[in-house]
């Protein structure tokens, strides 16, 4: 009976069909249906209002999250067109909205995105996807207005008023049966606007969050698009050359450098495809690495800076402590790799190179100060490769005579599978001493560290293999560092740092978080490095067993529990651990390293610009932004892991 309660022409049920095989699998469409797909519903939608600004139309895109996690989107762009669409005889702004990739088949014109999150699916995926959703539109003299429950109209776009204005206003509630959460974080949408505002120089974009009882509020708008994203990323670093160098180049593929160099050792360089973070790098990457080396190398020879006999210097030495953000525009770019986030077009390689060969040749010709300091930085970095390269040659040899010893001070397992197995490397000798007693050996091997480490954030390879401290890290784990490193051969599927929960642990464990992330940085992001979470507080009492917490809402939940048992607060002992060494042997088994009672937190590389930033502050040589940040997280010990 149903069926025929609507006419549907042919058209329209196509349109359902639609937007039920988006409802039947939204991970296909939207990714997935975790909060990071709930977060693509709102990119997605603001993806538009950037296009319309990319046409050249729209200035400020506003964006708010209303009490009930409802999302408000306004533009102030052409608004999308009210009139009938000749092709689905319905309005073309309901077409957007409910045809499953209108923008690409319909409209004949300018019918191609440029923007797109990382699925580009559209506003009729977020539609269909939504409990409800409401479209207003200012164009043409009037305010039009639509509005749909689950993809389906339900309101058709009707004149609701007058207005000289032109832009559009989505609001959403996504569909809380499809996604695991409705709650959106404001710091992930900050960043990610952030981006797409350095990304999109001139445009303003706000985001304002009206859930909570103080309301929080950004505005981001960049003059300088992505000069401005570069002296940002090095905000804490000591630039080499102001202002950076911009690079720029239109055509079939839009492309867009801005480049700094900085006193640091580490290279940071980020990609962006139509917008999109290809965190995996790719061919627009590739180019322009080839087009930055070649153009120094030629700079210096015809320069005499490098002499006729002398070598080229190598790409790792001429990214030395540069920071460079790439934005490209591709028409149909292919995605690939295991996050799909690395660019495949493959003409793209040659597109970038050419341009950076060109240009960036041209601006040193005229910037000879700038293309002198850089160059200097090089060859320094050169010769330093060279001395490590030495030094590496040296542990080689050796180790090829002897056989490879591990450190006296790691106490290993019996288990030889790196699978099974993992180690502690433990901050001071006491607690050293109490995890060995504690640990189970057959899978657990403990590496104590102490005293100062190495700043390696100021250290070039050729020191770091012969410092006493990360020596035994390096031989322990076993697979080389740098260049060499070999994930394939690391001797524990888990590196657990397990350090105090104070300040001084924080700093341990930054330091050690430096070195993977700049010498093992694979092993991050592998997923093989972990943060052991020594518990905070015993509570006990006689009678009773005792509890371990290991945060103060922790804390908090076990007082009510008790009290719910009518044990009452005042009559509680409550211990507070200052540190591991407090803990007996049997206690850091029971707390911190039996695998089935502790919590071990993973490291992610999610997030490389916000660890290039702690790591730079903890470890650069600026020390007023290190000592902001120390004071800002000194009560709160959690933010320093990354
Ligand atoms: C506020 C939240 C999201 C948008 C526009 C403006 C136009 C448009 C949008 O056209 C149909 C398909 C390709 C041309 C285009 C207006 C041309 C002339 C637009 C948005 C017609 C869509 N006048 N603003 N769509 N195109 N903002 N903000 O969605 O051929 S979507």
């Amino acid at each position: 009976m149903e069926k025929f309660e609507h006419e549907y022409g042919a058209e329209q049920i196509q349109v359902l069909e639609g937007l039920e095989a988006v409802r039947k699998r939204p991970g296909m469409y939207i990714g997935s249906t975790s909060v990071r797909g709930l977060h693509h519903m709102v990119y997605e939608i603001v993806d538009n209002c950037v296009d319309e600004a990319l046409a050249g139309y729209c200035t400020d895109i506003k964006v708010e999250i209303e009490p009930g996690n409802i999302v408000s989107v306004e533009d102030n762009g052409r608004g999308i067109p009210v009139e009938i669409h000749p092709k689905t005889k319905i309005s073309t702004a309901e077409t957007v909205y409910t045809v499953l990739h209108a923008g690409g088949k319909f409209g004949g014109d300018s019918g191609y995105k440029v923007s797109g999150g990382l699925h580009g699916v559209g506003a009729s995926v977020v539609n269909a996807l939504s409990n409800w959703t409401e479209v207003t539109i200012q164009r043409d003299g009037g305010i039009y207005q639509m509005y749909f429950e689950k993809g389906k109209t339900v309101k058709k776009l009707e004149k609701i008023g007058e207005s000289e204005k032109t832009g559009t206003k989505v609001r959403f509630l996504a569909d809380d049966t499809i996604f695991e959460s409705l709650e959106y974080e404001f710091e992930v949408l900050e960043k990610r606007f952030r981006e797409i505002a350095f990304l999109t120089k001139g445009v303003k974009i706000s985001i304002e969050d009206k859930r909570g009882e103080t309301p929080k509020k950004s505005e981001f708008c960049f003059e300088g698009g992505l000069i401005s994203f570069v002296e940002f990323l090095n905000k804490n670093k000591e630039p080499l050359h102001k202002p950076p160098i911009y690079i720029e180049k239109d055509g079939e593929v839009p492309v867009e450098i801005a480049i700094q160099y900085t006193s640091a050792y580490s290279e940071n360089i980020y990609t962006f495809t139509n917008n999109i973070n290809t965190i995996e790098g790719g061919t627009h990457l590739e180019g322009f690495k080839r087009g930055l080396t070649k153009v120094f190398n030629d700079y210096a020879r015809n320069h005499n800076i490098l002499k006729d006999k002398e070598q080229n210097l190598q790409g790792e030495d001429i990214r030395e402590g540069i920071t460079a953000v790439i934005s490209v525009k591709v028409k149909e770019p292919q995605f690939e790799g295991q996050t799909k986030t690395k660019l495949g077009n493959s003409e793209v390689t040659g597109i970038v190179q050419s341009m950076v060969n060109d240009v960036l040749s041209a601006f040193l010709e005229e910037n000879p100060a700038v293309a002198k300091t850089i160059l200097e930085k090089c060859i320094s970095a050169s010769r330093a490769r060279e001395a490590a390269r030495k030094a590496r040659e040296l542990v080689r040899r050796k180790s090829a005579l002897e056989t490879t010893t591990l450190p006296g001070k790691l106490a290993d397992c019996s288990d030889k599978n790196p699978d099974n197995c993992e180690v502690y490397i433990v901050e001071g000798d006491s607690a050293g001493g109490s995890a060995k007693q504690g640990r189970d050996r057959k899978f657990q091997a403990i590496l104590p560290l102490w005293g100062k480490m190495l700043n390696v954030e100021k250290s070039r390879a050729d020191k770091i293999y012969g410092n006493d401290k990360l020596n035994p890290v390096i031989v322990a784990i076993g697979a080389g560092i740098g260049a060499d490193f070999d994930i394939t051969k690391i001797r524990y599927g888990k590196v657990i740092i397990m350090a105090d929960a104070d300040v001084d642990g924080a700093h341990i464990r930054t330091l050690l978080l430096t070195f993977f992330f700049r010498y093992m940085r694979p092993l991050i992001e592998n997923g093989n490095v972990y943060l052991a979470q020594p518990p905070l507080y015993k509570v006990y009492k006689k009678g009773i067993q005792d509890v371990y917490c290991y945060t103060d809402e922790d804390l908090e939940r076990t007082f009510k529990e008790l009290e719910e048992k009518g044990i009452t607060r005042d009559t509680l002992s409550i211990q507070r651990y200052k540190g591991l060494g407090e803990m007996n042997p049997e206690q850091l088994w029971d707390t911190t390293m039996n695998p089935e009672t502790r919590i071990l937190i993973q490291v992610k590389m999610e997030d490389a610009i916000k660890a290039d930033e702690i790591f730079t502050i903890l470890m650069g040589d600026e020390v007023n932004p290190r000592r902001e940040f120390i004071e800002k997280n000194a009560k709160n010990v959690k933010n320093l892991d990354i």
